[in-house]
């Protein structure tokens, strides 16, 4: 019997991303064989069944250039109204984050805003976002709630997170991030509003089926580790995975105690202590660097990767995209700024956008390596070297975009 694939992309640097002894478990010429959505051959093009390329119903001659998974983006604020930009002047003229945060800005100014748009002036305003990452290669993108702060306007970022999966040709996963800062109408009354977080938004948030994960902020800023427990508590009682926003400006203790719980991930850490990193690496836990809010932030502080490099622990790329801290819209800028600020090699920081995001969003066994049996989610490149994406500031080297075996 004679195989007819629907596309077989050949001639192509494939950097499968599969660890192994081969960096970037490439096969140079190598063909991706794909069939209903799924990769159903990755090998050297050569070795291809006599005949293939004429039966298949869908060709694509990469002429020696690079294919990766198609990148995943594990951490997004995507959904707000309004921007940042005064802020950003304020933060030029020697103003803090923390700072503005206190006198009623930062998050708070981004709710204002959000609260007062409506649900389908959210989505267009972030569909146009959502196309700029998956312009750059992305297929698979992590939003977070966390700018409404009221019940019906956390779920109205919900829903248009959820229009969003439906309509865009990617994976979509949803997290609800209540916890995200104190409304104003609960200053000085932060465990009255992780009450209405685990009590009345979060069992709303279930019952409607609108998340798959739950983050919260632990920070000065945001909330304790005693009140972020409590959400881990709630969602635990609810089924749902975990996440948290951690050691980002001050140590508090966040990641180890997520750790403890069993997230999925702990976000941020360029304050995270050297001890902290093995309760990470026992609970397999994925450190997820975001390296365009220390930039945007100015931090001086990096996250301790060489410590977590020798425990093993898994590290992610992801572009924070926020309209306060990281407006950033390319994750190959991420790669770049992971390798620059952050001393990763291109190898590991391809593997944080690709393998190990997956990994933080629990989907890596259908997604973020070139594996048989996995979605089909690919990414052509105009560069023939994987290492230059990471090489690369700026521009946009995507050529063409596959999301479960459709060309975007
Ligand atoms: N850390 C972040 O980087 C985003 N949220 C958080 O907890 C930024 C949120 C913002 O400034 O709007
Ligand atoms: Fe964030």
């Amino acid at each position: 019997m004679q195989i007819t694939w629907d596309s077989i992309w050949y001639n192509a640097n494939v950097a499968t991303m599969v660890p192994d002894t081969h960096a970037y478990g490439m096969v140079e010429n190598g063909a991706v064989c794909v069939q209903q959505g799924i990769v159903d051959r990755v090998g050297p093009t050569h070795s291809l069944p006599e005949g293939s390329l004429a039966r298949a119903k869908e060709i694509k001659d990469c002429s020696g250039r690079l294919v990766t998974p198609g990148l995943v983006d594990c951490h997004t604020h995507l959904i707000y109204a309004g921007n940042r930009a005064g802020e950003f002047e304020m933060r030029l003229k020697g103003a803090s984050y923390q700072d503005i945060a206190r006198a009623g800005g930062g998050v708070m100014s981004t709710v204002r805003a959000t609260r007062s748009a409506s649900e389908d002036q959210l989505f267009e305003q972030t569909l146009l976002r959502m196309n700029g990452l998956l312009d750059n290669g992305v297929t698979t993108v992590e939003i977070k709630s966390g700018y409404g702060l009221d019940t019906a306007s956390e779920i109205k970022m919900l829903r248009v997170a959820k229009r969003l999966a439906h309509s865009t040709p990617a994976n979509i996963t949803v997290t609800f991030l209540g916890a995200h800062a104190v409304p104003t109408e609960y200053n000085g009354r932060a465990d009255a509003y992780i009450d209405l977080v685990c009590e009345e938004m979060l069992p709303r948030v279930v019952e409607e089926g609108l998340a798959d994960a739950v983050d919260a902020f632990c920070e000065g800023i945001a909330f304790s580790p005693q009140q972020v427990e409590r959400v881990f508590v709630a969602a635990a009682e609810h089924g749902l995975e975990t996440k948290c926003h951690a050691e980002q400006l001050s140590h508090l203790g966040g990641a180890v105690l997520a750790a403890r719980h069993g997230a999925i991930s702990v976000d941020h850490l360029e304050y995270l202590h050297e001890r902290d990193v093995a309760v990470l690496a026992d609970a397999g836990t994925v450190a997820v660097l975001l390296p365009g809010a220390f930039y945007v932030l100015r931090e001086t502080r990096l996250p301790p990767i060489e410590a977590m490099r020798r425990h093993g622990v898994p590290m992610a790329i992801a572009t924070d995209s926020n309209p306060g801290s990281s407006p950033v819209l390319s994750l190959t800028l991420m790669l770049n700024m992971a390798c620059t600020l952050f001393g990763l090699t291109p190898e590991e920081a391809l593997a944080g956008a690709t393998r190990e995001g997956a990994r933080a969003l629990r989907m890596v066994d259908e997604t973020g390596t070139i594996e048989r049996g996995k979605w089909a989610d690919l990414a052509l490149w105009n560069v023939r070297e994987p290492s230059e994406l990471s090489y690369q500031v700026g521009g946009n080297p995507c050529q063409a975009v596959m999301h479960r075996g459709r060309l975007r």
